[in-house]
């Protein structure tokens, strides 16, 4: 999963794609890099972000949406990343195909109707807080398990909305309202969530835990992002929402080819 961050504050490439075109172009690069799924956000959820009302995430998501719509080759998959239910129905009238939320369907109450209706898959995020906040001070009993047990509640809830089971991915929130060893630590035991029985779908790409651990700034952390994602392929994710696709994909094809062996040959051949 590519990322393309329409918004003027993102952490590590905020305006660098506001421009409907420019984050187009820059859309189409990630696919013809290997991203079989593009992510397009209109809002920073960074430790700190204001929020964005709907009508300007409207005006920053629906014209990339519909380039790459248009423009996209056979196979790529676009999502809203968005945890608002207006932006979500438009974006998929527009012709996105999944919804990424990272309130976990809890911040809008019309986005699971809006997911059921759609029929649509999408990504459920744990995050505790909400961003201006969640970095406060953080607290967990295990924080494993007690991710793992909120996501499977928040699983019977889609369900109880119509959502199908099938349709649901699940995501630890990889710096939501996390420490550093928190976060580390998700990442060791994600096999634990990915028990749950859904896609399990992983976003470290150039995070702060990163500099934490290395000392290194967002733009010098793709090596460390790089090594976030062979852990979690190890631990049983298989999407992985990265800012540098062509990277990412060498790594995981590599990582892959090795631990997952066949299957993986057979997944290239079919
Ligand atoms: N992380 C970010 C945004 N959306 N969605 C999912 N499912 N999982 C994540 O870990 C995730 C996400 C934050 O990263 P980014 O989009 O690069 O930054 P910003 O929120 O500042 O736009």
């Amino acid at each position: 999963m590519g990322i393309v961050n329409v918004t003027p504050d993102s952490f590590s490439d905020g305006g660098q794609w506001l421009d409907p075109e420019k984050a187009v172009a820059h859309g189409l690069e990630l696919a013809e890099q290997g991203a079989a799924i593009l992510d397009i956000g209109g809002e920073s959820t960074r430790p700190g972000a204001e929020p964005v009302g709907v009508a300007e995430e409207l005006r920053r998501v629906l014209p990339v949406i519909e380039g790459l719509v248009a423009a996209r080759p056979a196979g790529i998959r676009i999502s809203i990343d968005t945890a608002k239910a207006q932006v979500a129905l438009r974006a998929l009238e527009a012709g996105a195909d999944i919804v990424n939320d990272v309130t976990g369907l809890t911040g809008d109450q019309d986005m699971k109707g809006v997911v059921a209706a759609a029929g649509c898959e999408v990504c459920v995020m744990h995050m505790q807080g909400e961003p201006r906040t969640m970095q406060t001070s953080p607290t967990y009993g295990d924080v494993v398990s007690d991710i793992r047990d909120y996501l499977q509640v928040q699983v019977e809830g889609l369900v109880a909305a119509g959502i199908e089971p099938g349709k649901v991915w699940l995501d630890p929130g990889i710096g939501f309202g996390k420490t550093t060893g928190h976060n580390l630590e998700l990442l060791n035991r994600l096999d634990e969530i990915v028990a749950l029985g859904h896609p399990v779908l992983v976003g470290a790409s150039r995070k702060a835990f990163i500099g934490k651990v290395s000392g290194a700034e967002t733009g010098d952390r793709l090596p460390g992002s790089l090594a976030a994602i062979v852990i979690a392929l190890e631990r049983g994710a298989r999407i992985f929402r990265v800012h540098d696709v062509a990277q990412s994909v060498q790594a995981l094809e590599v990582a892959a080819a090795s631990l997952l062996g066949e299957s993986w040959e057979s997944q290239q051949t079919t």
